[in-house]
């Protein structure tokens, strides 16, 4: 049988795997059944006469609506919309100072890997741009295995024990009487959780911040959030926090603008990811670690076991230990970004866990979730789980075996296997097989269910964080905070949330309340005391040390009408190409426009499909006349505003100046003419200018 049938299938071998482009084909190009029965008819069913009955022996009619009424599978009962793409890990030379893992040994040698972004709360179908916590899953197909580093994009999480992730959850999704809200945490059973659940407070910190609202998922950091350890080739373990950094900058979208999105383009960042791959501008991260010992563990004012805290960057910079390149889009969709199965249990050796109490639980959660997703204990053989080096063990049958094992011995040790050494074999290898490590299993304690009393200090790093951020940022949390709480009906649970507020910091508190119009209730008991810890500007994203430095990468969208000037759009156009951006023709058409010298001006997208929303700064180039006709097209109108509103640069021919004042816009930094200074301005945000087009709280 010829390579490439979809009847051959071998685990292993990607090249059976793969139909082609186009669809499936026999050699000579015939449709077949999923028995290799080739079909005679695609398009009518077997009836009885023209006009008669259908007929129970249609095989290729039962065998094709059967196999659709099976297409779905369950989704993931967290993180179930993501968006993926393939690429590589590349060490640097300090990773294998710190780790014996074979990925980490050859600096420049490529690991290919598969990560997944996602939401946490919403559904497969639902939107992109939600509040809420992404995901920032890897799988290196190491050449000692697979090891998937499963995080998150923020450094921390909501509870500090896996017990409490099924309450959390529940509390999150959907309410269980009326199923709504879809990915939103604005409703009165997540706050009612919230608010009895003061550990959760450092991560609402984040969860209101500006980090919910990623402008794209390329403009993220990820995090491992626990503390995991790495082993060097001695066998010496040191601590670390795995932290990944966006060489496109971090950066992120406004509250009524992650509004407007979800609407505009529901498929807003899949579609900003698998574009940005396709054209070959390929996203990367540097991968760094937080590295330290037992003695700098002990001396820290919090637990490095307790998920909800972070190491701030001021106190343990971050070393870099390698990159990561996006560079190819998935095949198919299904295939590969739903099937992929990650887990926090699939380390190698050269890395291992710490105690963590959620990490702990995650352990068990990751293998046991598959097995109901996707079916089977062999969701290791689908290709896009499967290790890319050897695996060997006698482990057999199941549902869905894709492997045909040969032989007798099932069984190890054996002596009958043709593989078998004199001691039978396949055997295990003492010294190069995963070893966990020694380091801090030296305890023998009660069994007990107890929170230890080192994670007791729910608030200070949430104040840490609150005051570290810049001032638009926090105007943006308290805001969050008022939008959320505005959705909760009940109202002692409002109150109570106040209550944790005041120990986050009295201030925030207040504008709170004064946001829902309530009487600022009196603080909540403190299992520990509130400390002032320093301050930590790497926490910021407006202004911070990660903001984006120039504009590749961004979209900037070319608004123009009939007797615009093509030259200048031309211009424009190379002009934003050679800083490395993309232009977006914008017309009321899609056809184009006409040209103030009659040629047309192709249009990349139409103006009511494509609001500024979508881009990242816009320019407009219009004749007297074409703005005139703007002026009466509210979508025009709404381009401009939510624009000047959303912060974004605005670049305006003479002509368009009549479309600017009817939008509102004053005269900033960030309204400029068609030339260089656009560009330039086209990099960043004007934070100076909200205060004139928002009340925050
Ligand atoms: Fe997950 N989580 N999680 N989680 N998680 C899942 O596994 C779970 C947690 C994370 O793109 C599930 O395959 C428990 C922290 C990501 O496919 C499930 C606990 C962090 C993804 C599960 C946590 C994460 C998941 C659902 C508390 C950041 C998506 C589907 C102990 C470090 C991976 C699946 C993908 C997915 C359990 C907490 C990240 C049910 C029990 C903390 C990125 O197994």
């Amino acid at each position: 049988m010829a390579k490439g049938m979809t009847t051959e299938r071998g685990v292993g071998d990607e090249t059976h795997q793969r139909v082609p482009e186009g669809g499936p084909h026999t050699p000579d190009g015939h449709l077949t059944t999923n028995q290799g029965v080739r079909i005679s008819d695609n398009q009518n069913q077997l009836k009885a006469g023209p006009r008669g009955p259908v007929l129970l022996e249609d095989f290729v009619l039962r065998e094709k609506i059967f196999h659709f009424d099976h297409e779905r599978i369950p989704e993931r009962i967290v993180h179930a919309r993501g968006s993926a793409a393939h690429g590589y890990f590349e060490a640097y030379e300090a990773a294998a100072k710190l780790s014996k893992a074979d990925l980490f040994q050859r600096p420049g040698e490529k690991t290919p890997v598969f990560v997944r972004f996602s939401t946490v709360a919403g559904g497969a179908g639902s939107v992109d741009t939600p509040r809420d916590v992404r995901g920032f899953a890897v799988k290196f197909y190491t050449q000692e295995g697979n090891w998937d580093l499963v995080g998150n994009n923020i450094p921390v999480f909501f509870i500090q024990d896996a017990i409490k992730f099924p309450d959390l959850i529940h509390s999150v999704k959907m309410e269980a009487d009326r199923g709504y809200p879809q990915a939103a945490s604005a409703h009165d059973t997540f706050w009612d959780f919230i608010s009895l659940m003061p550990e959760a407070t450092h991560m609402i910190m984040w969860a209101m911040s500006d980090r919910t609202i990623p402008r794209s998922l390329r403009t993220m950091e990820g995090f491992g959030i626990h503390t995991f350890r790495l082993v060097d080739a001695k066998g010496k373990t040191t601590f670390v926090k795995f932290h990944w950094k966006p060489r496109q900058g971090v950066a992120s979208t406004l509250w009524d603008e992650a509004v407007k999105l979800a609407g505009a383009d529901p498929d807003f960042q899949r579609r900003d990811l698998f574009e940005a791959i396709d054209r070959g501008d390929f996203p990367e991260w540097e991968l760094g670690v937080q590295a330290f010992d037992q003695t700098f563990a002990d001396a820290l004012p919090y637990d490095v076991l307790d998920p909800t805290k972070i190491i701030p960057e001021e106190v343990l910079p971050v070393t870099p230990i390698g990159r990561m390149v996006l560079d190819r889009n998935p095949d198919n969709f299904f295939a590969e970004t739903e099937q992929v199965a990650y887990c926090p249990a699939n380390i190698v050796p050269g890395i291992d866990f710490t105690d963590d109490p959620l990490l702990q639980g995650r352990l068990f959660s990751y293998l046991d979730t598959q097995k109901s997703r996707l079916g089977t204990a062999n969701f290791n053989q689908l290709p896009i789980n499967a290790p890319k080096c050897p695996v060997m063990n006698f482990q057999r049958d199941g549902m869905m075996q894709m492997q045909v094992h040969k032989g007798r011995a099932n069984y190890e040790p054996n002596s009958l296997a043709e593989t078998a050494g004199e001691d039978g074999g396949p055997r295990e290898c003492p010294v190069t097989g995963f070893r966990t490590t020694q380091d801090g299993a030296d305890i023998v304690a009660e069994k007990l269910r107890v929170r230890p009393e080192s994670f007791a200090d729910h608030y200070s790093q949430a104040r840490m964080f609150f005051r570290s951020l810049d001032p638009a940022e926090q105007a943006h949390l308290t805001s969050a905070l008022v939008f959320e709480l505005s959705k909760v009906a009940i109202e002692a649970i409002r109150t109570r949330m106040l209550s944790n507020l005041v120990n986050v910091d009295p201030d925030l508190a207040k504008r709170v309340a004064t946001g829902l119009a309530m009487d600022l209730p009196k603080a909540s008991k403190t299992p520990a005391p509130v400390q002032d810890l320093e301050l930590s500007p790497a926490l910021r994203i407006v202004e911070g040390p990660r903001a984006p430095k120039d504009i590749k990468g961004h979209a900037i969208g070319i608004l123009v009408a009939d007797g615009s000037d093509a030259n200048a759009v031309e211009k424009l156009k190379a002009a934003i190409k050679e800083a490395g951006a993309v232009a977006k023709v914008i017309a009321p058409k899609i056809g184009g426009a006409k040209g103030a010298d009659g040629a047309l001006i192709p249009a990349d997208g139409q103006l009511a499909g494509t609001p500024s929303v979508t881009v990242d700064a816009i320019a407009l180039v219009l004749s007297d006349d074409g703005c005139a006709a703007l002026l009466k097209e509210a979508a025009a109108v709404q381009f401009v505003m939510d624009a000047f509103g959303h912060l974004k640069a605005i670049g305006a021919s003479e002509g368009a100046k009549p479309l600017l004042e009817k939008a509102g816009v004053e005269p900033d930094e960030g309204v400029t003419d068609l030339g260089v200074d656009f560009i330039a301005a086209a990099a960043r945000r004007f934070w100076d200018r909200e205060p004139k087009v928002r009340m925050l709280a």
